[in-house]
């Protein structure tokens, strides 16, 4: 069956400066020559690869309808693999629907959500792990989770695999070129002998997999719980590491009843920052409701911003916090209200925890020093090389398959079992290994991983 030519809008919706109709497939070029007029006089049929070209884009009746820039781009070195053109308009919607209903009218179809990526992918110009990561940087909201995706984009995570494939697959062929050709003279095949690259190989997918809790973290954002007894400033210190007033904001002790969650990329870290009901004994029901969901988000947090008044003695209440903050597994201990006179034992404090940031909610005194300390510390364990963070659970759990797989090989050669016993534990990883980078894979899922993209990637 011929491949049909597909064609969408490629920028976000809405007025813009500029707007792209993208077209792939092998009537792409043709489609368009028909719908744009070139200045030159030249047929855009006939224009050079990857150049831009002034003209005038019609409509379905053929009368102009915007002054545009059109680009081809021949098979097979363009995005998708195929045919390629783009039409860079003027960023009316109506003029966009209008240069793509006039495509349709020539052989060309809407692409559907993510079609041009699973081209690019099916045509062999990418891995799976790549075409996921086209998505991710896309959805990325912060500059690390952007590095991360291009260098996957770039193939970093995939080469790794790739080669880890490729020792196995190696491995396989000895084996079956021992067994299939007793009389050639082929080394023989003995398992003890890949033991030490089946360890390596294990530690790498391992290394691998432990990255995704660090990939989860670039892509969702770190759980901060902002702590503290009623009036300590907490929804004050929300809105200032926001930048605006989210949370509302009183000297009444238990203005904030429920929790509430913000995104914010500080220092170019993801953070999901949680401002929450104070800790304190009340017989206000609504208000225990509100300090239980106060242990909850301190109990899944990841960081803890322990927010204390300066400006008043150590209370019961604060000491209750400190207590309960201690869970957390990285904590900073923020003294607020430094415009006011200091009368809390900063000493003590310092004395509890590492990490102290004096500040001033009010009037954003030490904001910044606090965001580069909360970067500082979510990045102090050394991370593995941007692109070798896993990012999705279909990537980690495949990658977990493989690992638990060449463990059973490796279990089972020390223990003695037969060769071709161990080769299938081998041929399991290679299987899971496939499926992580497109190698093999059933239709169903490739249909699941594209669905996620947008029209017109
Ligand atoms: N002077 C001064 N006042 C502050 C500062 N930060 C907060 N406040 C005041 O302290 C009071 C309590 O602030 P909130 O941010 O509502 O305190 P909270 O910890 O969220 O309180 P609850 O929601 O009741 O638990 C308000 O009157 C704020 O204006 C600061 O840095 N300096
Ligand atoms: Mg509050």
């Amino acid at each position: 069956m011929r491949t049909e030519t597909i064609a969408a809008i490629a920028t976000a919706p809405g007025r813009s400066a500029i707007g792209i109709i993208r077209v792939s497939g092998p009537d792409a070029v043709t489609a368009v020559s028909a719908v744009f007029r070139p200045e030159n006089g030249k047929p855009f049929s006939e224009s050079e690869d990857r150049k831009m070209v002034y003209g005038t884009l019609l409509d379905r009746d053929g009368l102009p309808i915007d002054r545009i820039l059109a680009v081809a781009a021949r098979a097979p070195n363009t995005y998708t693999g195929e045919d390629t053109a783009e039409l860079h308009c003027h960023g009316s919607p109506a003029v966009l629907a209008e240069g793509l209903l006039a495509l349709f009218r020539q052989r060309v179809r809407q692409a559907l959500p993510g079609e041009f990526t699973k081209r690019a992918f099916l045509n062999g110009r990418m891995d799976l792990i790549q075409a996921e990561a086209v998505a991710d940087l896309i959805d990325a909201e912060s500059a690390a989770a952007a590095r991360n995706a291009a260098a996957q984009l770039g193939g970093a995570a995939s080469r790794k695999i790739t080669g880890i494939y490729s020792r196995l697959l190696d491995l396989i062929a000895h084996f079956h070129a021992v067994v299939d050709y007793p009389d050639e003279e082929i080394d023989p095949f003995l398992p003890e002998s890949c033991l030490p690259a089946l360890e390596a190989d294990i530690q790498a997918l391992q290394t691998l997999e432990q990255s995704f809790d660090r990939g989860r973290l670039l892509t969702e954002g770190i759980k901060t719980a902002i702590v503290g007894r009623p009036n300590a400033g907490k929804s004050s210190l929300l809105n200032a590491l926001l930048g605006y007033d989210r949370a509302i904001t009183s000297s009444i002790p238990g203005t904030t009843r429920d929790t509430i969650e913000e995104k914010a990329v500080l220092d170019g870290v993801l953070l999901r920052l949680i401002d929450t009901a104070g800790l304190r004994e009340t017989k206000d029901t609504i208000e225990q409701l509100g300090v239980e969901r106060t242990r909850a988000a301190l109990r899944e947090a990841e960081l803890a911003l322990v927010v204390l008044d300066g400006s008043e003695p150590l209370r019961t209440e604060d000491h209750i916090v400190m207590e309960e903050a201690v869970a957390v597994p990285r904590s900073i201990a923020v003294v607020n209200k430094s415009d006011l006179p200091l009368v809390l034992d900063l000493d003590f404090v310092r004395a509890r925890f590492s990490n102290v940031c004096v500040v001033s909610a009010l009037d954003s005194a030490g904001i910044s020093t606090l965001s580069a300390e909360i970067a500082r510390i979510l990045d102090g364990n050394t991370p593995p090389p941007a692109g070798e963070i896993l990012t999705n659970v279909r990537q980690a759990e495949a990658v977990a398959r493989a690992r638990e797989s060449l463990r059973a090989a490796a279990d089972g050669i020390r223990d003695g079992i037969t060769p071709d016993a161990a080769l299938s534990d081998i041929e399991a990883a290679l299987a899971a290994l496939g499926q992580l980078t497109g190698r093999t894979l059933q239709e169903d899922v490739v249909g699941r991983i594209f669905e996620r993209f947008c029209v017109g990637k």
